[in-house]
């Protein structure tokens, strides 16, 4: 699947250019296996990149002129390094140029490139094609242009385009487990300080299956800015009552149920889930820790449903994938993942009933929606990286 996308990647790009690459890049999509909603809550995460990636093609050029194409769907959109950038159509050009003027913001000097992109990373499925994006040029400009960028600024770099140019206020968590993903390793990350840790993702009997609901996370950037507006509202009448507080992290359950009525329902069962799933994120942790998967799987379970009634962002699809994977024998914990409104859930179930599995998820769900259920086995890889071989 890699080879083949860097081979037609690279063949794309000498098609479209007459002539070879001179580097070659791969972002990752990624996983989380728990926390969620709770990176722009002060909280921990605790994501992976896998082997699904975006990869880039470029060649430098002696003008000034930028060339972007995407060979996916085969469209292409130029400008040139002195254009005052700004949010366009199509959609897809925002990434790239919301990268572009971070750069700029940073007073980080670019000269002239053609560039080809192609993607492993389902879209609009929960897998952060778009932090993959990114952060995958903001990695490979760094490199050809020798600017002098760490991961982290280039993850943060990456968030800042999603904020400008995309719309979406998101956290750092996608951008951060692309950059900083290694193979067969969690991060464990405080979202606060940005300081991480790795984790062996070892799983013993049992695999992450990742179902794909196949609804497209249409609602996901008005649901999710409605959600950062409601939390930071919440916050900050919780801390008018409660002054030692700074972040959710302060916050105790006690503290939400005593301000219940004040808070209000809404925003009251969102502020319950975050206080939840930052105190979820360090049992499983330590589940993952210990080798205990049931517990690992039962908090993964728990926090699905507080993404469903508390914070919702579920939906009917995603729930009943939930509910029927969570009959199937052997299976430890489900869960939707990544902003929600669609996309996939994250299952931890029994390796050795991987096939059986999926075949009863899938006629369970054609039968129920009419929709073609999709599947991805993952494995945990490394972060953006140069490929060697350009
Ligand atoms: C999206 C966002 F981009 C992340 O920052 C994170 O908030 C996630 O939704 C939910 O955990 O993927």
């Amino acid at each position: 699947m890699k080879k083949q996308l860097i081979r037609q990647t690279r063949e794309h790009f000498q098609h479209r250019y007459h002539q070879a690459p001179e580097a070659l890049f791969l972002s990752p999509g990624r996983i989380n296996i728990i926390g969620e909603h709770v990176d722009y809550n002060d909280g921990f995460v605790l994501p992976a990149a896998i082997n699904k990636y975006v990869c880039f093609a470029f060649r430098k050029t002696d003008n000034e002129m930028i060339s972007l194409d995407a060979k996916d769907i085969n469209e292409s959109y130029s400008l040139s390094i002195h254009d005052n950038l700004v949010p366009v159509e199509p959609m897809w050009v925002n990434y790239l140029l919301g990268v572009l003027d971070e750069l700029k913001r940073r007073n980080k000097k670019i000269a002239g490139f053609q560039m080809t992109f192609s993607s492993t990373v389902p879209m609009g499925s929960g897998l952060s094609s778009s932090a993959a994006v990114e952060c995958g040029l903001a990695f490979a400009l760094n490199t050809l242009f020798d600017l002098g960028l760490s991961r982290q600024e280039i993850a943060l770099i990456g968030q800042q385009a999603e904020h400008r140019f995309a719309g979406v206020k998101c956290g750092i968590m996608d951008q951060f487990a692309s950059v900083f993903g290694k193979k067969n390793k969690v991060i464990k990350l405080d979202c606060t300080t940005l300081d991480y840790t790795y984790y062996e993702a070892n799983l013993g009997e049992y695999s992450l299956l990742l179902l794909d609901s196949c609804v497209k996370h249409t609602h996901l950037t008005s649901g999710y800015n409605d959600r950062r507006n409601e939390v930071e509202v919440g916050l900050k009448m919780i801390q008018s009552q409660f002054p030692a507080v700074h972040t959710f992290r302060d916050c105790s359950l006690e503290m939400i149920e005593q301000l219940k009525t004040e808070l209000g329902d809404i925003i009251y069962k969102r502020c319950l889930f975050v206080v939840k799933e930052i105190a979820r994120v360090s049992q499983a942790v330590a589940a993952l820790q210990a080798k205990d998967f049931s517990l690992l799987g039962q908090t993964m379970t728990e926090t699905h449903w507080g993404l469903s009634k508390e914070y919702e962002v579920s939906c009917p699809e995603i729930d009943f994938l939930v509910e029927t994977i969570l009959q199937q024998e052997g299976v430890l914990g489900s869960r939707m993942m990544g902003g929600g409104f669609g996309g996939c859930s994250i299952n931890l179930i029994p390796k050795a009933q991987e096939k059986t599995i999926i075949a009863t998820m899938k006629s369970a769900y054609f039968e129920k929606f009419g929709i073609h259920l999709n599947y991805y086995p993952v494995k945990i890889s490394k972060g953006t990286t140069q490929y060697k071989k350009a």
